[in-house]
């Protein structure tokens, strides 16, 4: 694969166009390799996977669009896809704005079934036509979303994606996902600035024969899907691995996202530290050195990585993870028993052979006949990407000192406690519930009076010891402590991982708008399956 001097993650296919980076100005388009296919032209490819999906970048304090959700069919891995879009891409186009600017999105849905669109970790209202996960919009219907960023809003890596309740992680696993991002006083900053700036949305897939996303099975579902297929912006790992160049300063800024319903990444850059600049909410006070970061379903995290090294290559892994589970059905993750030939039938056509050796993705064999439900830690790391430097560089790339103060939050003036668990009973089955509830829209689990701040004990007592992410839409929040733990450091989180057996301390300041929302796991097959409360922020 050709390497560019400038960093640029290469495209699959012919045709694809890089995209500007200085793009801020004006609301455009760039069409990339993933534009829809015309319906008209019989003989017409399949488009690709989103290297570069469109961009939309606010111009005068507002961000204007047409949004679109439809089935499309997309070539992953060399095999056309049936998966869903926006507006023809997987990933959906990239929106970016700047704090007080006004957003309107005229979505349209033509799914054959309801949907709506979350946005994830924008602190914005949750009501009306804003990031309100109890509208639905029907199939053939538009909706003008409308909300405006506050003046104050956080610089930051957020993300769209559908959270209509019974739809939410077929159609996130089917495609629907993009990237939201705010614009603000951390990209200012010099050394941030200088950066150059790479996306990378992490998202797992997994087709039957036809291409179509293969249909969930109760196990399956039980552990949170994994797909086999596993993509780093539009890439199918470990297949094509792309080359992405640092700049001639040494320094690059990785976005990255986790878009996935259930599958984790252990990520590691081979020789390299990362320096975590920002998580979900925005910018750390100072940058933190990390020699790997695991991010959990809908986190984000922005790192900088300076070519300290000998030129060379260096490639981006994946390192495995064990998300715990199963413990009732053998060991750990299924330890002890015979899954390579396929020793349970999963009700579907799918085994569990291979599962959590990645040996498919090794070879390219068969990607479409295994289901990786239950991932151990005895597979391999997978590479994702590779950063080249073809010379070193002269002068190595100073980091930035200081970023963006993380405000202390004042004393808490109501504790509460969540527990978190999936249940077996005679009467319901399994059950993923929150204090022994499964979710109901009709029940308002938990009131706040607007301006309190609160601090919550999140117990993950899964008998099972599953990981469980925990999702906080009403506002954001910072982690307090760890089974008693304290956080190393203060950060703005809207999801955080709380693994079996752990009891996280999380602290939220309800300051600015009211209204209900939601908070679940993000393993988006729990939620579904009932690990969902509501919350009502009340004025
Ligand atoms: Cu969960």
């Amino acid at each position: 694969m050709k390497r560019r001097q400038f960093f640029s993650v290469t495209a699959l296919g012919a045709g694809s166009v890089l995209l500007s980076q200085c793009a801020r100005t004006t609301t455009e388009q760039t069409n990339s390799a993933s534009a829809p296919s015309g319906s008209n032209n019989a003989t017409a490819q399949p488009a690709a996977l989103a290297t570069s999906p469109s961009v939309f970048t606010s111009a005068n304090g507002l961000l204007e669009l047409d949004l679109e959700a439809s089935y499309q069919t997309i070539n992953i891995d060399g095999k056309p896809a049936k998966l869903m879009a926006y507006n023809g891409q997987v990933p959906g186009p990239r929106l970016e704005a700047r704090p007080g600017d006004t957003v309107r999105i005229r979505f349209t849905n033509n799914l054959p079934e309801p949907t709506n669109i979350h946005y994830h970790g924008l602190n914005i209202s949750h009501s009306g036509n804003a990031d309100n996960v109890f509208l639905s919009i029907e199939p053939g219907e538009t909706l003008a979303y409308e909300f405006t960023l506050p003046e104050d809003h956080p610089a930051g890596t957020f993300w769209y994606h559908p959270h209509r309740h019974g739809y939410v992680a077929d159609q996130v696993f089917a495609g629907l996902s993009g990237f939201f991002v705010v614009r603000g006083d951390l990209d200012e900053i010099p050394e941030v600035k200088a950066a150059t700036e790479e996306f990378i949305a992490l998202k797992d897939f997994q087709l039957d024969e036809e291409g179509n996303i293969a249909s969930p099975d109760r196990m399956a579902q039980m552990m949170g899907r994994e797909g086999a297929l596993v993509t780093a912006s539009g890439q199918v790992a470990p297949k094509v691995v792309p080359d992405i160049s640092f700049p001639e300063n040494g320094l690059l800024r990785l976005r990255l996202l986790n878009a996935s319903i259930a599958r984790f990444y252990r990520l590691q850059i081979e020789q390299h530290s990362m320096h975590l600049i920002a998580t979900d909410g925005g910018a750390l006070s100072t940058p933190v050195e990390v020699q790997e970061l695991l991010l959990v379903p809908g986190e984000r995290a922005e790192v900088l990585i300076r070519a300290d090294q000998a030129a060379g290559s260096y490639r981006l892994l994946n390192l495995p993870y064990n998300r715990g589970g199963m413990g009732m059905m053998g060991n750990g993750a299924m330890g002890g028993m015979d899954m390579k030939n396929g020793g349970m039938d999963m009700g579907n056509g799918h085994s569990m052979k291979n599962m959590g050796q990645n040996a498919d993705q090794n070879t390219g064999q068969n990607t479409s006949q295994s289901m990786e439900s239950a991932p151990s830690e005895s597979g391999d790391a997978m590479p994702l990407a590779t950063l080249v430097y073809n010379s070193s560089v002269s002068e190595l790339p100073s980091l930035p000192a200081q970023l963006i103060a993380v405000e202390a939050l004042p004393a808490a003036q109501n504790t509460r406690r969540l527990d978190l668990s999936m249940q077996m009973s005679f009467s319901r089955g399994m059950a993923f519930t929150i204090n022994g509830k499964t979710y109901s829209e009709d029940r308002t689990d938990i009131q706040v009076p607007l301006g309190t701040v609160e601090e919550w004990e999140i117990a993950n007592i899964d008998a099972d010891k599953m990981d469980h992410p925990f999702h906080l839409h009403a506002a954001p929040f910072q982690v307090v402590s760890r089974s008693g733990k304290p956080e190393p450091y203060a950060a703005w989180k809207d999801t955080v991982l709380v693994r079996g057996g752990e009891t996280l301390r999380i602290r939220v300041h309800f300051k600015d708008f009211p209204s209900k929302s939601v908070y679940h796991c993000h393993v988006l097959d729990h939620e579904e399956l009932g690990m969902m409360g509501v919350i009502d922020v009340q004025a």
